[in-house]
């Protein structure tokens, strides 16, 4: 229906006949003469009816804002439309009609409210600014693709309705799966795991992942994109975190080369973390929140999070390392160490994207750590065999996409960064 998108015109192709086709962003009607501005996929095309050349000329009134037109005519440098040239037609098809009034001021104009737009966010998404941030995700998502292979991992799709909790009973979402109860996965943890002992000794994937989350907050959503990876063969956590920086460098660095226009439009200047990030350990995390005033005992709370982020700022790092937590607040599949545990998240601008570590490879701690926690290993058998038979030692780790993609592009709200979100009061579109 076309030949050509609004980036690929230019007034260089002055008296050239073209196709357009698009929204009809903004009509004009004046008594000789017509402009619509066109918007596609990529930009905005002015559209010039003079009434002496258009003999359809009383028809455009017919078109209402955000119709689906399509414009066959002359492209015509001009000094006064925006983009340098404008589009003469010879001939304009309304290939749908829009409905008026529009369910959503989307121009930005008028400010939203979040919901309003979620509920209608095929239109939101008509803004070129809310529509870059999913282009932005793309290219993020094809940088990490593009990086994990180079380093030699396969992706893997693992089940995501399961039968047994891997982070915790609390968030499960109970699914009935013939006469057998199920649920929908939390992370592919056990899953990565198991392939550990397969041969298969790099592996990653990009899935859904579900939480029952009880409460409405701007970071936690129902359903969010898990990308997770699992290594064999490590010496020790520290493999586990050169992999990660190596990874969200590289990947921040293709952001930056491939999608910059989006960038610009959004008004992000993406700074690539110089490496190693910083590790500190929870003890030393304790300390420094001590002196502010924040006391944490086991886990780094929102408010934790947040107040580390500034101190962590103010020493010049947005990524860091926080290793070594207290053994009974991470997981039975992390190995411990007494008192505390190879475990780690990864937090940027005061807020975790991801958690990970070195994993219990070893069958009778690992089910010792199962009991501990007060699992019954029999719930276990299918992920537990996997380490009877030869499993080498290994670590990994899970990343939240759309956390990242929020801070990458300073977002207020993790929703942002999802087409269609999921939360505790959203269930549709
Ligand atoms: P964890 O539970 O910390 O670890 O999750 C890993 C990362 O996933 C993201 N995340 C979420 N994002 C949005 N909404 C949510 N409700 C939500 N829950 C988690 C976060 C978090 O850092 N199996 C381990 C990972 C591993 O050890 O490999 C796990 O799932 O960014």
């Amino acid at each position: 229906m076309r030949t050509h998108y609004s980036k690929e015109l230019n007034p260089s192709m002055n008296g050239q006949k073209v196709k357009v086709a698009g929204w009809a962003n903004d009509i004009r009607l004046l008594g000789n003469i017509a402009f619509i501005n066109l918007r596609d996929r990529d930009g905005y095309i002015q559209l010039t009816f003079p009434k002496s050349k258009y003999p359809a000329f009383d028809q455009l009134k017919n078109i209402t804002k955000e119709s689906v037109l399509s414009a066959e005519g002359i492209l015509k440098e001009s000094n006064q439309a925006k983009n340098g040239f404008e589009i003469l037609p010879e001939r304009v098809e309304i290939l749908s009609k829009s409905e008026t009034p529009l369910p959503l001021d989307f121009s930005g104009k008028i400010q939203s409210e979040m919901e309003t737009r979620l509920n209608s966010r095929f239109m939101d998404l008509r803004n070129p600014k809310v529509a870059a941030v999913f282009k932005v995700r793309d290219s993020l998502l094809s940088g990490i693709h593009t990086f994990m292979d180079e380093q030699g991992f396969i992706e893997v799709q693992t089940p995501k309705i399961v039968a047994a909790a891997a982070e915790g009973g609390a968030t499960l979402f109970p699914v009935k799966y013939f006469e057998q109860q199920a649920y929908l996965t939390q992370s592919p943890q056990l899953f990565k795991q198991i392939l550990m002992s397969s041969g298969l000794d790099r592996v990653y994937e990009i899935a859904p992942a579900f939480r029952a989350e009880k409460s409405n907050t701007t970071r936690h959503l129902s359903e969010f994109t898990s990308f997770d990876f699992e290594l064999a063969f490590i010496d020790s956590m520290d493999d586990v975190l050169e992999m990660m920086e190596n990874l969200i460098t590289n990947t921040l660095k293709y952001v930056n080369a491939n999608a910059k226009e989006q960038l610009d439009l959004l008004e992000i200047e993406l700074k690539i973390p110089k490496t190693p990030f910083t590790r500190i350990t929870f003890q030393e995390t304790q300390k420094l929140l001590e002196k502010e005033g924040k006391t944490i005992v086991n886990d780094v709370d929102t408010e934790a999070e947040k107040m580390l982020g500034e101190i962590m700022a103010k020493k010049g790092s947005e990524f860091y390392f926080i290793t070594h937590f207290p053994s009974e607040e991470k997981p039975f599949y992390i190995m411990e160490n007494g008192e505390y545990c190879y475990s780690f998240d990864l937090d940027y601008k005061g807020e975790e994207m991801s958690s990970g570590g070195q994993r219990e490879h070893r069958y009778p701690e690992l089910v010792e750590r199962i009991k501990k926690q007060g699992l019954k290993p029999k719930d276990f058998e299918f992920y537990l065999n996997a380490f009877k038979y030869g499993m080498p030692p290994h670590g990994g780790m899970g990343l939240g996409v759309e956390r990242l993609v929020e801070k990458v592009l300073c977002l207020p709200n993790v929703r942002e960064a999802v087409l269609f979100p999921r939360d505790r009061d959203r269930l549709v579109p």
